[in-house]
């Protein structure tokens, strides 16, 4: 299906005498590829009216938003009971949380899935919320949700997580260390959120849960409701009268140790397929050593050697974007791809919801592998990255090499015609 493209900038309204940063209007802009995502310099109603770009500006990281009716006449991406049903399966990340007794001295059960249906509550019964990850991956109308959001890049956005909860029913007060938008979708949740940085956990808890939270500012969220939260404030979200589900849009900070180990992980395995590429591999050398009267100390020559070793690896052009590219677009451990279907003539391509496609300026990375490309075909790619879909004329355009690629990718399950 074509997509119209959204209005041109002639069309926007003036930047309201309120933003001082406003970028010079000379700024050429590309469409964003996603007909649900407005202009990113247009009103949202998503966004509270505001645009994409200056929400980034003024709340992403920095401050809660709260809109109402960011999404109006909203409807549950799925049923009550279709959710229930998805604890059941072994490919999907679920959790009962159940809390008895007051506030303060309250017990907190959890149970991880995969859970026979029976082993939830009733749906009568307060004080009980079960939650899903991923429905992104399993369910078409929480993939289109979460597209709303692909204003931020991909590398960041995780997924989409739901939850139903009973009368009462919640995780408690806690932290995350990522962004999160809060959707209700059914019923009511008050959220009660607060700063507290150096708020101890309640201890012998299965759950992370903060010790005397105190909460700056409370609001009840109604269906079409959204709270947007930056990482590390405290916040607290109870059902109000049960039947309540809430979708989250999660984001992954990747942390700093987890970058550096897995790209020196990849890093690593380049440099042993470089030295198995050559019959004999460099080693180090040392006619200038001396006769030593300490054989126990590490050569300084050696340690230089070392160091030259490890620059070099990560000198090689290229060598820590593919690392990176590789390690940001693999699946989580839980998803598998269904193969066999092959790319008939005259369609076009989807790419499956679970499949990450990224680029940079010379490769392009989907599911942790990775392609060089260039020219038309690398643009063609990186359209495919931004938008998820290539309508029929540009598949019929691609060259033969990129044909047999997105070929294998549709073998692969990674990618369905459409
Ligand atoms: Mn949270």
């Amino acid at each position: 299906m074509p997509k119209k493209p959204p209005t041109t900038s002639a069309a926007a309204p003036a930047a309201p005498r309120s933003t001082p940063r406003r970028r010079a209007a000379t700024v050429s802009r590309r469409p964003h590829p996603d007909a649900a995502v407005a202009p990113l310099d247009l009103p949202s109603e998503l966004l509270g009216g505001l645009s994409p770009e200056a929400f980034m500006r003024r709340h992403w990281q920095r401050k809660p938003l709260l809109v109402r009716q960011a999404l109006p006449g909203v409807q549950p991406p799925l049923s009550r009971a279709e959710l229930f049903a998805l604890v059941e399966r072994d490919d999907v990340e679920s959790r009962l949380i159940r809390r008895e007794g007051e506030p303060g001295q309250d017990a907190w059960q959890l149970r991880r899935g995969p859970m026979p249906r029976r082993a939830l509550p009733a749906a009568t019964k307060p004080g009980w919320t079960v939650l899903v990850q991923g429905l992104n991956l399993h369910v078409p109308a929480a993939e289109a949700m979460l597209d709303r959001f692909r204003f931020v890049p991909q590398a960041r956005l995780d997924d989409l997580m739901v939850s139903w909860a009973s009368d009462g029913g919640g995780v408690g007060p806690h932290f995350d260390s990522y962004d999160v938008f809060l959707i209700q979708v059914h019923g009511q949740r008050r959220w009660r959120i607060g700063r507290m940085p150096d708020a101890p956990l309640r201890p012998g808890l299965p759950l992370k849960i903060i010790d005397g939270f105190v909460a700056e500012q409370e609001w009840v969220l109604d269906a079409g409701d959204m709270l947007y939260l930056p990482p590390g404030w405290a916040h607290d979200g109870d059902a109000v009268g049960g039947d309540c589900m809430t979708c989250s849009v999660g984001f992954r900070s990747p942390g700093r140790s987890e970058l550096a180990r897995e790209t020196l992980l990849r890093l690593a395995d380049a440099v042993d397929d470089e030295a198995d590429a050559v019959a004999r591999p460099p080693v180090y050398r040392d006619p200038g050593q001396d006769a030593t009267a300490t054989p126990g100390r590490i050569p300084a020559a050696l340690h230089d050697y070392a160091q030259a070793a490890l620059s070099r690896a990560l000198a090689q052009p290229g060598a820590l974007a593919q690392a990176l590219g590789e390690y940001l677009s693999e699946p989580k451990a839980q998803i598998s791809f269904d193969p066999g279907r092959t790319l008939p003539e005259g369609c076009g391509v989807r790419l499956d919801p679970r499949s990450c496609l990224l680029y940079d300026d010379r490769r392009v990375y989907c599911n942790g592998e990775s392609w060089r490309a260039a020219g038309r075909d690398a643009r063609t790619l990186q359209a495919l990255a931004d938008a998820r879909v290539l309508d029929a004329r540009t598949v019929a355009q691609a060259s033969p090499e990129l044909r047999e690629l997105l070929t294998q990718w549709v073998e692969d399950g990674w990618l369905l015609p459409d």
